[in-house]
């Protein structure tokens, strides 16, 4: 039987480069070699796609306490399309003169699917999807709509409540509103309860992102034009003190049928003040305690499952997402965020909840690419 050709699209120009390739790697060692063949597609920092062999593929590990990173280097990839399995061709730097293009490229052959690990802008904000979807070329995880709207924190909310799923209070403040008229961008902001999170709205990691404790104007303006500094969108989200964060894994079902939940785990925060805040949540690693699965009441587990899986439905998510949610003093769940590319490495928190639901991570990586070819290509 013939192997299923899998293309890795990794590293990128985004400040995750080195992340990407270190999922890569984890992710190529998960794929057995005797069912899966792989093509690896890498993004330079530069932009430039490349390349990139198994051996290669293989050797993107922390050396030194420092991420990998792509060579500059590598022989040119380009993906040309069309129908069920994109073409690949590299170019072929022997016969290559600069005179004709065309004879300078060898085919690599069709792929049957491309699995996405670029974060953050052009990765998982809908745009390689849509790539994907002009080609014709089956891939991984969700579409173009629910990767931009699990990408935009103001459209998510707006997606979540309409859905009457519960979200925190919020308010968006865009270019033109700030433009328009700052002073109801900021009355706005007094309406929330404080301590609240100033936030780029497409940001994708913690970078521009600020508590502000006291509804005093000149912290506020100084958050707001902070997050503004990573996006011109941003949004702002009453935080919630002493809450819980837990978070859940969903799976698309592999007949079609009702989204799967994973068990449930917490990120559990030391911090000076006791309680779940800002400066904890931002703190390296050995502050945080992660509790796979969570120890909640069972019954809390269960309303966490059932919201994660409402919410990725909401969004109209497909293959998989993580669920962040908050458990707040008041026993109630609320949806925090959905991540439809969650950190994807054997030890990050949504393999490892999979795991803790009997799904290793070979089978999980396994299980994805399964849905990615029972999938229809074109309107689902
Ligand atoms: F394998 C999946 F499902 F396709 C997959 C691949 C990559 C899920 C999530 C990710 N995540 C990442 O690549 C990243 C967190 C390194 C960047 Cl978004």
């Amino acid at each position: 039987v013939r192997r299923v050709r899998v293309a890795l699209v990794f590293g990128g120009v985004s400040s995750e480069h080195g992340v990407s390739c270190l999922t890569a790697a984890g992710v190529f060692s998960a794929l057995d070699p005797e069912r899966y063949e792989v093509v690896g597609v890498g993004i330079t920092r530069t932009g430039r796609w490349v390349l990139v062999d198994d051996e290669t593929l293989r050797g993107l590990a922390v050396v030194d306490g420092r991420l990998p990173e792509l060579s500059e280097h590598a022989p040119d990839a380009m993906l040309l399309t069309h129908g069920p399995g994109s073409r690949l061709a590299v170019r072929d730097e022997v016969s290559y003169g600069g005179v004709d293009k065309h004879s300078a490229l060898s085919w690599l052959g069709p792929v049957d699917v491309a699995l996405s690990l670029l974060h953050g802008p052009f990765g998982e904000d809908g745009t390689i999807q849509g790539l994907f979807e002009m080609m014709g070329t089956r891939y991984v995880g969700a579409g173009v709509l629910a990767s931009a709207v699990g990408m935009d924190k103001h459209f998510m909310k707006l997606v979540l409540s309409a859905s009457g799923l519960p979200v925190g209070p919020f308010t968006t403040i865009t270019p033109a509103d700030w433009a328009r008229d700052r002073s109801a961008c900021l009355e706005a902001v007094s309406a929330l309860r404080f301590p609240v999170f100033v936030k780029p709205a497409r940001g994708g990691s913690s970078l521009g992102i600020s508590k502000v404790d006291a509804d005093t104007g000149g912290a506020l303006v100084a958050a707001i034009e902070e997050a503004q500094r990573f996006d011109p969108k941003v949004v702002v989200e009453e935080g919630f003190v002493g809450a819980r964060e837990l978070e859940c894994g969903v799976l698309s079902d592999v007949d079609g049928g009702i989204p799967q939940a994973s068990a449930v785990a917490e990120i559990r925060v030391h911090s000076e003040s006791g309680f779940y805040d800002f400066e904890a949540k931002y703190l390296p690693e050995e502050q945080v305690d992660l509790d796979v699965p969570a120890l909640v009441d069972p019954t809390v587990a269960d309303q966490v499952r059932d919201l994660a899986v409402r919410t990725f439905e909401a969004v109209g998510c497909e293959g998989l997402a993580r669920v962040d949610v908050f458990l707040t003093r008041e026993g109630r769940v609320v949806v925090n965020e959905i991540n439809t590319m969650p950190g994807f490495t054997a030890h990050s928190m949504f393999p490892r909840m999979w795991a803790a639901s009997g799904l290793d991570y070979p089978a999980l990586v396994d299980r994805l690419i399964a849905l990615a070819l029972a999938r229809p290509v074109g309107l689902r």
